[in-house]
């Protein structure tokens, strides 16, 4: 092994190491910050004893990296929410995909305070064990279309171990409309360990400059799903159900999504949310709202409101 390769084994080892801690895919020097700003949450939080209301969810989540769940609550307000965003459309008001929830657009969606002040926090809260604060939180619309267009490819979001990725449905979770398919953590750390190799092989065959990112994507896409199929179909999961069901993941975990079938559409309320040294800050979402998208270059969480 000539000493290139040395090298290139001791970046991934090490690389390796950084994912299975901070379960993030991030570089080590930036993945590091995150895993020891959230342990500082956990530890202010848990400092005034328990509070986990979902410690089934929290189990979960610990274990595989994702968790689902339906109480009369969501169901009553995430129903509510959906009615409302009909009764908005139908006078010609676009919601899907726009920052419907910027600013004054809060207080527009009563349901969704309500959502983050009861049964939505106190599950964020039992999975992460800290407060949190919204990152991005919007709504989100995919419409069956016959090509099948809007299927997800396997892929990790690749960011900070600590963010998670909320959809909270207004439509049904169903086979129809498409909902976040998701491989437990451990069996998607199985896979990353064998990933390394594998681009190292597919950009010396395809021309290291003349691959695009598009080729690369559709590339591991492949990859994932052959090793998913041979070693792991007995774990994915697809969190399912009817309005009301909350399914929250780990961005990291392998994750995607099948398309919507014609005639259907999957409606969610679209969260990514990170733990926060202080509580819940209500009257700064009062004032400000929240963004759909908002992509600073490092997300770091004392960045963000
Ligand atoms: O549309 C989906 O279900 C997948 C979304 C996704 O990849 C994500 O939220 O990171
Ligand atoms: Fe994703």
């Amino acid at each position: 092994m000539g000493v290139l390769s040395v090298v290139r084994k001791i970046r991934e080892l090490v690389w390796l190491i950084s994912v299975a801690i901070t379960r993030s895919r991030l570089p080590i020097l930036k993945a590091f910050p995150y895993y020891f700003f959230y342990n500082k949450c956990t530890s202010r939080y848990s400092s005034n004893g328990p509070q986990i209301a979902f410690p089934e969810n929290h189990n979960e989540y610990m274990e595989k990296g994702f968790t689902a769940l339906k109480t009369a609550e969501s169901q009553r307000l995430l129903t509510s929410l959906d009615d409302r965003i009909r009764s908005l459309e139908a006078t010609g008001e676009m919601v899907y995909g726009t920052n419907a929830l910027f600013e004054e657009g809060w207080n527009k969606f009563p349901e969704v305070e309500l959502l983050f002040q009861g049964v939505l926090g106190d599950l964020i809260r039992s999975v992460l064990n800290s407060d949190f604060k919204i990152y991005i939180c919007g709504f989100h619309q995919k419409i069956g279309d016959p090509e099948g267009a809007n299927r997800k490819l396997w892929h990790s979001d690749s960011g900070p171990g600590t963010c998670l990725n909320i959809f909270c449905y207004l439509s049904d979770a169903s086979a129809e409309t498409g909902p976040t398919t998701l491989l437990p953590w451990k069996a998607s750390l199985d896979i990353f360990r064998a990933e390394w190799d594998f681009v190292d092989q597919f950009l010396n065959e395809h021309g290291r400059k003349t691959v695009t990112s598009e080729e690369l994507r559709v590339a591991r896409h492949n990859f994932y799903e052959c090793l998913i199929r041979e070693r792991y179909a007995d774990q994915v999961a697809t969190p399912s159900g009817t309005t009301g069901l909350i399914a929250l993941f780990n961005n990291n975990i392998l994750h995607s999504a099948k398309p919507t079938a014609p005639g259907s559409s999957r409606r969610v309320m679209l969260c990514r949310v990170y733990p926060s040294d202080k509580p819940f800050d209500l009257d700064g979402y009062k004032d400000r709202g929240v963004l759909l998208k908002r992509l600073p270059k490092y997300p770091r969480a004392s960045d963000i409101f």
